[in-house]
């Protein structure tokens, strides 16, 4: 239980209407105002022109891509895309006499909106067993620390080592080196519980774990599907990207349980269009699902088109690629046809009818790509949802041609290049052995713990110490009662950061902060000014530069950081040149030229404008799969059900919080003010359970073993939700979600689709 101390303003909720249409001129005005109360103007301006640009600093906010050199606007950022670098390059700063003002106990009863906006962490800090206090202490003293831990350990397999999304391509390749060549593969990451159910469904069925689509794909689609994602909020400048392809002519259908604002209508702020005009209609269809009906509603969609075929043979599926480039059609079509349509019907919450339309929207259209985010992967049946939305594109050859793929829309800025970089508990083995090859060493074979697996790991006592690399692991993950309760079973926990989180406030028996270098700042080591690369969504690899003086001189950059601790943990560095890493990311850069397929001659082509695109075989007509050809999959699916008196409830973001983090307590867009310990629900839901507007209820998780997990303290709030389905802000409804609610396969857990009831209580608790 964790009640907001009383220094923190209580909440206040006020409810305005939910806008129609994102990121028009008050999305841009929204940006500076929050830039200027964070940061000096100059540190602002500094940051927010460099943003994006070529040579200038890769925007720490989602992976969306950047547009090719020639096309990029002086203000080529988002409204949160200007929130996330100032969040970073705000003059707020922790030092040591913050910690002794503040327990470590009483920083764990902190909202997370609270330990983010006391500002960057300055120095190394230790708490000691015992204590309730962190306290400064050396670097060679903290890394010394962490070395003698790891070295007593009785196996390799004690140790986890986490990794989000937001770190470079040089610490991620640095960090798996390490974990490795000490002797583990225990490398859970935040896309464990992101894009997990992607990475499997695409590994399967096209032999690759990525995306298949450019930003020019998408502008010269002329179908595009947005399913399960909220890219006014999550991925702003996606919109910018719809409205050419919407000038060229595309039509979008967006599937969701919400009508979200940038869904349905976007206003430029980058062109006088958006700014004095009515903006540009985003969806032309909207089908407004049930949580979890997405599988349904492809199944339904691939046996209308496979009737439609029937009707008009050799008119609607592309016989030619099926023949040439795909296994399975037979069994899948024989499927497809048995599905019951009440079932599809009940399912997705839709009428026969749209789904319908959408077919015949499929039959007029040449080019599909299908987008889609948390609102797919994070259900129990992710990744058999993805699968069944390949169907759907192999059926018409919508696969590895122009204008046409699947596009997982990722979540952090790096996350995609931290996986192609080797941060994978189980990376297979041609990787395994180019790593050999090259550095001399055998690395461990058996797959290692994921970030569920990680948790259980450290419940049970098997895990002694654990290493964030960024991130917020305590407040990522799932089950937060167990979660602390692990982390705190460790005997050491350590966090490179950049900002207090409530990761650093839950801790091991010792715990040490190690603060770090953002992206925003000037990284210089013996060998001179370095600058790191990125990989986006589109598998574009790019550099980042950083512009700012460091937060603090005591900073260490992560690859610093991790090669100082590889140095001390590994005897003889295990004969690799650490030091000379350290002095020269280029080096780094020539080795991972030598391991990982598409990265030759790094560094000379990376540092050319627009960076490397990746080759992605299946544009070449090439799958990995086993049969070396796309695989058409048959797709048995349950029913998401909530029980009389329930509902399925979703955890999501709201527009002004990156993550874990929340910036304030406000949802503009959906016209939510002042609390983020808000349920949203259809108003004839609310109706049949007998609630009314801005009742204060507990929301109550029920999962199958017959145990509930309570979230206190919360306001409810009519919306235009689809029926039977709710949504809250995540990290605050993490508590609900229980750890072995996990999507089949991919073992992510599942932050959408949980089954609640709302039990009448008081309004501003807690959890
Ligand atoms: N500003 C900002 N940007 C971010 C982030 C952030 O926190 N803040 N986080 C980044 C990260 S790591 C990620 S992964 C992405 C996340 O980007 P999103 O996937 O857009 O994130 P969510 O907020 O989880 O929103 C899920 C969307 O899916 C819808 N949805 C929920 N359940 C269903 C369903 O069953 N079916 C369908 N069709 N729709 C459903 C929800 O209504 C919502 O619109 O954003 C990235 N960008
Ligand atoms: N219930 C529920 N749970 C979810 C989700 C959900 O939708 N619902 N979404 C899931 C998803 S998609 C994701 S990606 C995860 C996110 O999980 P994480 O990636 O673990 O969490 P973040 O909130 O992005 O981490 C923020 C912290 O990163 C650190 N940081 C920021 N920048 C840097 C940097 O440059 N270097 C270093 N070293 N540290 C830095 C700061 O200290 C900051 O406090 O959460 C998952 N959990
Ligand atoms: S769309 Fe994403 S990458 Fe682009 S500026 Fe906005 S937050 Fe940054
Ligand atoms: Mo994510």
């Amino acid at each position: 239980m964790h009640r907001p101390p009383s220094e923190e303003p209580p909440d206040e909720l006020a409810v305005t209407p939910p806008k129609r249409w994102a990121a028009g001129v008050p999305a841009v005005t929204h940006a500076l105002g929050y830039s200027l109360e964070e940061t000096s103007v100059r540190r602002t301006g500094v940051t927010l022109l460099n943003m994006n640009q070529v040579g200038g600093i890769d925007c720490p906010g989602c992976a969306w891509a950047d547009p090719s050199p020639g096309h990029r606007h002086l203000n080529e950022y988002c409204e949160n895309g200007a929130k996330h670098i100032n969040d970073e390059a705000t003059s707020r700063r922790i030092t040591a006499d913050f910690f002794r003002r503040h327990s470590v106990s009483e920083l764990a009863g902190r909202s997370d909106l609270w330990l983010n906006q006391q500002g960057r962490l300055t120095e190394p800090m230790v708490k000691r067993p015992g204590s309730d206090h962190y306290e400064p202490i050396n670097w060679h003293d903290a890394l010394g620390l962490l070395s003698d831990e790891l070295r007593s350990l009785d196996s390799p397999d004690e140790a986890v080592f986490y990794t989000s999304g937001r770190v470079s391509n040089e610490a991620a390749f640095v960090l798996q080196l390490f974990a490795r060549a000490y002797g583990t593969n225990n490398l859970p990451d935040c896309s464990n519980m992101c894009h997990e159910s992607s990475g499997f469904a695409l590994h399967e069925t096209l032999g690759t774990g990525k995306g298949t689509v450019s930003l020019d794909d998408l502008h010269h689609a002329d179908l595009i599907f947005l399913v399960g994602q909220n890219p006014g909020t999550n991925h702003p400048r996606q919109l910018s990207a719809l409205e050419q392809a919407k000038l060229n002519g595309a039509r979008v259908i967006a599937v969701n349980t919400l009508p979200e604002a940038g869904l349905l209508r976007f206003k430029n702020p980058q062109k006088a269009r958006g700014v004095i005009g009515g903006g540009v209609r985003i969806a032309d269809r909207f089908l407004h699902i049930r949580s979890g009906g997405d599988l349904a509603l492809f199944q339904g969609l691939n046996r209308l088109l496979l009737e439609s075929e029937d009707a008009r043979p050799g008119a609607v599926l592309d016989h030619d690629f099926i023949g040439s480039h795909t296994s399975g059609f037979e069994e899948f079509a024989r499927h497809a046809r048995s599905i019951a349509w009440e079932d599809v019907l009940r399912a997705t919450g839709l009428a026969r009818a749209d789904i319908e339309r959408v077919r015949d929207d499929v039959l007029r259209s040449e080019r599909v790509v299908v987008c889609w985010a948390m609102g797919v992967t994070q259900h129990k049946h992710g990744v058999p949802t993805i699968r069944e939305i390949v169907n759907f594109l192999l059926l018409r050859g919508n696969l590895g041609r122009a204008g046409a793929g699947a596009c997982p829309v990722r979540g952090h800025s790096n996350v995609q290049g931290d996986r192609t970089m080797g941060i994978w508990e189980q990376m297979p083995d041609s990787f395994l052995d180019a790593l050999r090859d090259e550095f001399g060493f055998d690395p461990p074979r058996r797959h290692g713990l994921d970030s569920v697996n990680a948790i259980r790991a450290m419940h049970e006592g098997r895990i002694k110490v654990f290493l964030g690399v960024a991130g917020n692991f305590v407040r990522a993950a799932p089950d937060t009662a167990f979660t602390e309760e692990a982390m705190r079973r460790c005997r050491l926990t350590a966090h490179i950061s950049t900002k207090l989180n409530r990761s650093h406030t839950v801790c091991g028996e010792t715990a040490l902060i190690l603060p770090t270098l953002g992206r925003t700042e000037v990284d210089v080591q013996s060998g001179g000014e370095q600058f790191v690369t990125v990989e986006n969504s589109m598998s574009e690899v790019h550099t980042s530069r950083g512009r700012l003086q460091p937060a603090s001189r005591l900073l260490l950059s992560e690859v610093a950081i991790l090669c100082r601790l590889a140095r001390r943990t590994l005897d003889g560095g295990a004969g690799i040149p650490w030091a000379r890493f350290e002095a020269d990311y280029g080096a780094v850069r020539d080795r991972i030229a030598n391991v990982v397929p598409g990265f030759h001659d790094f560094n000379r082509r990376v540092t050319r404008p627009g960076g490397i695109s990746l080759p992605n075989p299946v544009n070449e007509g090439v799958f990995g799969t086993s049969t070396g050809r796309a695989l058409f999959t048959c797709n048995d699916w349950e029913m998401p059900q909530a029980p009389e008196g329930h509902l399925l409830l979703q955890t999501l973001r709201s527009h002004d919080q990156w993550n874990t983090i929340p910036y304030t307590n406000n949802d503009r867009y959906r016209g939510i003010h002042g609390s983020r310990r808000v349920v949203l629900v259809n108003p004839e839901d609310l109706t049949e359970l007998g609630l009314s507007e801005g009742q204060g209820v507990d929301v109550v998780s029920v999962w199958t073993d017959g145990t509930e997990r309570r979230a206190e303290g919360f306001q409810v709030v009519p919306y235009p939700t689809s029926r039977g389905c709710a949504a809250a802000y995540y990290p605050e409804t993490q508590v609900l979600v229980p750890l072995d609610s996990v999507a089949d396969i991919s073992n992510q857990p599942t932050s959408k689709g949980l089954v609640v009831r709302l039990e009448p209580g008081n309004s501003g608790g807690s959890e």
